[in-house]
């Protein structure tokens, strides 16, 4: 996905290669080849560059599971895209090919409810995304996309499903777009009923509940924790922003035709 920041960080992007991506840097992780957290790719990190195009990334990620499948090494891909990507040609021929393949691949939608402005309902006559699994022959499981302890043990055990020969599986992770689309879109179109609903669902709040009630985090650890956070990031930031441009001279670097 091309805003998958948690996914970026999970697989051990750093705030500061993200920060020197966004301001151009040879630092960024295109090397100030553009300032677009779209395509931050990195196969050292198993990271995949994005392609713009929705979901045109999910048949290059069939691709790479069908390649760990071809060499026989024991590598699962995850695939995210969108509600709105799910509908595409794209997405149901990839998940026809691999699952006629078998292929060693978990397929995340984070259905945040919306594509730009069109609302779910406005694209699928159907409740849940995960249910077209069964047109595909491989298993589709809902969770709530907010809620820590659901969506973990469901792609672990994807995970090890499509390790182990079993296929690939399709989890859509409920979820909500909080924001506009982008910073112009004022999302005049969301009823301000949904947006609520869903404010009281948000997944750092619940987490924090849950450690708070288990005597694993208190006020001062919480405290001490987002200040820590904060003073890595103002650390990552001016170490951003201390990368140069890149040479001109190297324009033509990593092109290949
Ligand atoms: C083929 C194609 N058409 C249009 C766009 C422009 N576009 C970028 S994001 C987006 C909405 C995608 O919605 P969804 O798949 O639900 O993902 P979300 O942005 O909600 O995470 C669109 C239409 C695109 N990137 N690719
Ligand atoms: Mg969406």
């Amino acid at each position: 996905m091309h805003r998958d920041l948690g996914t970026y960080l999970a697989r051990g992007l750093t705030p500061e290669r993200i920060l020197a991506q966004y301001f151009g840097r040879v630092g960024g992780v295109t090397r100030g080849r553009d300032a677009n957290i779209h395509g931050m790719g990195d196969l050292s990190l198993g990271l995949i560059g994005f392609i713009s195009h929705l979901p045109a990334s999910l048949p290059v990620v069939a691709g790479a599971a069908q390649a760990f499948k071809l060499k026989g090494e024991p590598r699962v891909a995850l695939g995210f895209f969108g509600d709105g990507s799910s509908s595409q040609g794209l997405a149901h021929e990839t998940l026809n090919w691999a699952s006629v393949f078998q292929l060693p691949v978990v397929f995340i939608c984070e259905n945040n409810q919306y594509a730009y402005s069109t609302p779910l309902a406005r694209q699928m006559n159907i409740e849940n995304i995960a249910d077209r699994a069964a047109g595909y022959g491989m298993p589709g499981v809902v969770v709530d996309g907010n809620d820590f302890f659901a969506v973990y043990p469901a792609v672990q055990a994807a995970v090890a499903h499509a390790r182990s020969g079993g296929g690939p599986t399709l989890i859509e992770c409920k979820t909500m777009r909080m924001r506009g689309h982008a910073i112009h879109d004022n999302m005049a179109y969301v009823p301000p009923d949904l947006l609520a609903t869903w404010q009281q669902r948000d997944p750092i709040r619940r987490f924090e509940a849950y450690l708070y009630e288990r005597g694993l985090l208190d006020d001062k650890g919480l405290s001490d924790l987002l200040n820590r956070i904060e003073r890595e990031l103002d650390a990552a930031q001016a170490r951003a922003e201390a990368s140069p441009y890149p040479d001109p001279s190297t324009v033509a670097d990593d092109v290949y035709a």
